[in-house]
């Protein structure tokens, strides 16, 4: 197992374009592995290649909730085929965000093509937390963040906080 770093905002890395991969090869099942592990540990519930500094059309996700069974899934060149005229609203975070959250919205559901860790093509038909977090991860691989679904105003504010954190240190704790 390894973990990686993930980066965070503000950083140009975030901003690219990932290739696809030519097929599922065993160095990239290995990034996928060391990917899921990266976000267990964050925690969190999704990670796109771009956020560990690797151009690359692959994503993590389990969005499984606590009292169910882990249900990793892991993606290479993620496609939509189809997403639901219907759009809900979520609260986002990402661990490229720290501690930053807004409200999103985006097609309830999608039916997505992929290839497996084996290579293997697959669909998944995703709805509520799934979906979303397919989506914003599917947005990585565009260079796309949360923040650039959410107005210019929320947006520099937020980029701003985390600009400051990067050039004084992290937050300090609120005092008690
Ligand atoms: O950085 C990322 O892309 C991962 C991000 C995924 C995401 C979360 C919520 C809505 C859309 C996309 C995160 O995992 S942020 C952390 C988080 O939401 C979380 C962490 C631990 C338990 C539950 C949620
Ligand atoms: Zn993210």
């Amino acid at each position: 197992m390894a973990l990686l770093d993930i980066i965070v905002a503000p950083d140009p890395r975030l901003k690219r374009k990932a290739e696809a991969v030519t097929a599922v090869d065993s160095a990239t099942k290995k990034l996928m592995a060391d990917m899921l592990d990266t976000m267990y540990e964050a925690p969190g519930i999704g990670l796109a290649a771009p956020q560990v500094g690797v151009l690359k059309r692959v994503i993590v996700v389990d969005a499984a909730r606590d009292e169910d069974p882990p249900r990793p899934l892991k993606m290479a060149n993620p496609k939509i085929l189809w997403a639901s005229e219907e759009v809900k609203e979520y609260e986002e975070g990402c661990l490229s965000l720290p501690e930053e959250y807004d409200m999103v919205k985006r097609p309830e559901r999608v039916r997505v093509r992929y290839l497996d860790e084996n290579n293997a093509a697959q669909e998944i038909e995703a709805d509520g937390l799934l979906a979303v977090v397919i989506q914003h991860e599917m947005d990585h691989l565009e260079g796309v963040l949360f923040v650039d679904h959410i107005s210019s105003l929320k947006r520099n504010m937020i980029l701003r906080r985390l600009t400051k954190q990067k050039k004084f240190g992290k937050r300090p704790a609120a005092a008690e």
